[in-house]
């Protein structure tokens, strides 16, 4: 049975849609687009890619050859996935190429065969290559509360492991794919719920998304696992709802850019040899579906382990462990980041508020931005109040220390650069301009640095005064002291 397709994805033009567009468009109604005229100017499109439009997998292999990747084997399932593989990125190339080469009338050497196809997924190119600037992430993406946050921080550690963590793996959200015609993705929805941008440097893709509203059709009767691979027969008695699916089908050509909204879900096709870029991301936008499918994870590592609850010491503490690793991050982890990254936005809603002379300086866009942000952050604080965070668990998040913290700095300087570049369009602030902590502490809200924030409660209350602080009385420059 094929698929019931109901449409196409819209295609825009990026030149022709301002951020503003963008965000009452797509990002807040949470619809999929695609977007041509942002790739222009990318190394990546020209070191990348042949004149034919063909990759340049010699020029890849010969400069990025040596990094450790893990590759996925599309013909092997496992569990949920596909079957992934660990090789460097020139073992990846010369098989792809020696495969190529069968296609277009060489025989198999016998190293070459019984080999699937293979794809490269999840190759974190940015962190490990930062001085190579492949590409600049466009001005509709840019407001990423995850990639700026695990630039500075780790979104989980491990206190019951000496392991080693592995700094470059679990670093961030940023990644290179790359495979041969007919490599492709099982059908899945985004980690965390995150949203994801993906950009074609060269080659073909073929899209098929479903609504998150008919999320409940692809799943089997306990809505424990869904369709892998929704070309196969799907069988009617594990999956009896299938049938009711519509889909939205799109072909992405090379130089486009798709923006995939959060909780949808999608299967992905190589129409061609494909060389493609992306980024998963969550803002005040999404950030809701995030704690959304980590308390709807958290109650089924609760409900897994639900047998051992009465003989288990630390039966809470277990089901944050199962749900970092089954998740990666647990609700410490996320109240931690949330934290965070409010102290962050209250520093630059306040700076913004002391070196403003306007009186009206809290109706521009960018401190609207900031506001929004810190409204959303409260919101997720009122949902997380009713679970209980365990009281075993000391979660206090001292305002003060956290200013002590070189990382906090730097994403308060990254956050601050940001939303510049959003809403001042410009790229480049020079150290000059860059605000320094000693401007970001001394704004006169010391009441609020000796916050102590130990609960969501105390989140909400937080940004709850600053809110009615700024806005009773905004402070204008040389006023505090
Ligand atoms: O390009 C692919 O194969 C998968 C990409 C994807 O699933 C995504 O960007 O969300």
């Amino acid at each position: 049975m094929g698929l019931n397709i109901k449409g196409s994805i819209e295609k825009v033009n990026g030149k022709e849609m301002s951020y503003s567009n963008f965000v009452e468009n797509y990002l807040s109604k949470n619809q999929p687009v695609v977007i041509s005229g942002l790739m222009k100017d990318w190394r990546a499109c020209k070191d990348w890619v042949y004149d034919d439009g063909t990759p340049n997998l010699q020029f890849i292999s010969s400069n990025f050859g040596n990094s450790k990747v893990q590759v996925a084997d599309c013909g092997s399932r496992e569990f949920t996935d596909q079957k992934r593989l660990n090789m460097s990125v020139a073992e990846f190339i010369d098989q792809w190429v020696e495969l190529s080469s069968v296609e277009h009338g060489n025989s198999l050497t016998d190293e070459c065969k019984g080999k699937t196809l293979l794809y490269l997924k999840d190759w974190h190119f940015v962190k490990e290559f930062p001085e190579y600037t492949a590409y600049t992430t466009p001005l509709y993406f840019r407001d990423d509360w995850l990639n700026m946050y695990l630039d500075h921080y780790h979104m989980h550690e491990d206190p019951d492991t000496d392991k080693k963590r592995d700094d470059v793996s679990c670093s961030d959200y940023r990644f290179v794919y790359m495979g041969a015609k007919g490599t492709w993705t099982p059908f899945h929805a985004d980690v965390f719920r995150s949203y994801s941008w993906s950009a074609n440097v060269c080659g073909k893709k073929r899209w098929h998304f479903l609504s998150p509203e008919q999320r409940h059709l692809v799943f089997d009767r306990n809505m424990k696992n869904s369709v892998y691979d929704i070309f196969e027969e799907v069988n009617d008695t594990t999956f009896p709802n299938f049938k009711k699916t519509t889909w939205l089908e799109c072909t992405q050509d090379q130089n486009e850019i798709i923006f995939v909204p959060s909780g949808w879900y999608h299967q992905v096709y190589n129409l061609e040899d494909t060389i493609s870029i992306n980024h998963n991301w969550f803002n005040a936008y999404n950030v809701s579906w995030v704690w959304d499918l980590l308390l709807k994870d958290y109650k089924e590592a609760a409900e897994y382990i639900d047998d051992i609850k009465d003989i288990c010491d630390d039966f809470e503490g277990l089901c944050q462990r199962n749900l970092a690793a089954n998740t990666g991050m647990n609700f410490y982890d996320f109240f931690n980041f949330m934290v965070r990254f409010s102290f962050a936005n209250v520093l630059q809603l306040c700076h913004l508020a002391r070196s403003s002379v306007f009186d009206k300086w809290c109706s521009s866009s960018k401190a609207q931005h900031l506001i929004f942000n810190l409204e959303s952050a409260k919101d997720i604080a009122i949902k997380m109040k009713n679970t209980c965070l365990s009281e075993n668990h000391n979660i206090s998040v001292d305002f003060r220390s956290v200013l002590e913290e070189p990382a906090f700095l730097e994403l308060c300087l990254q956050l601050e650069k940001t939303y510049a570049f959003i809403h001042d369009q410009c790229t480049l602030i020079n150290d000059k301009e860059k605000i320094s902590m000693g401007d970001l502490v001394d704004t006169g809200f010391c009441k609020f640095v000796s916050t102590v924030v130990c609960n969501p409660e105390d989140l909400v209350i937080l940004v709850d005064d600053i809110l009615q602080d700024l806005r009773i009385s905004p402070l204008k420059k040389g006023q505090n002291g």
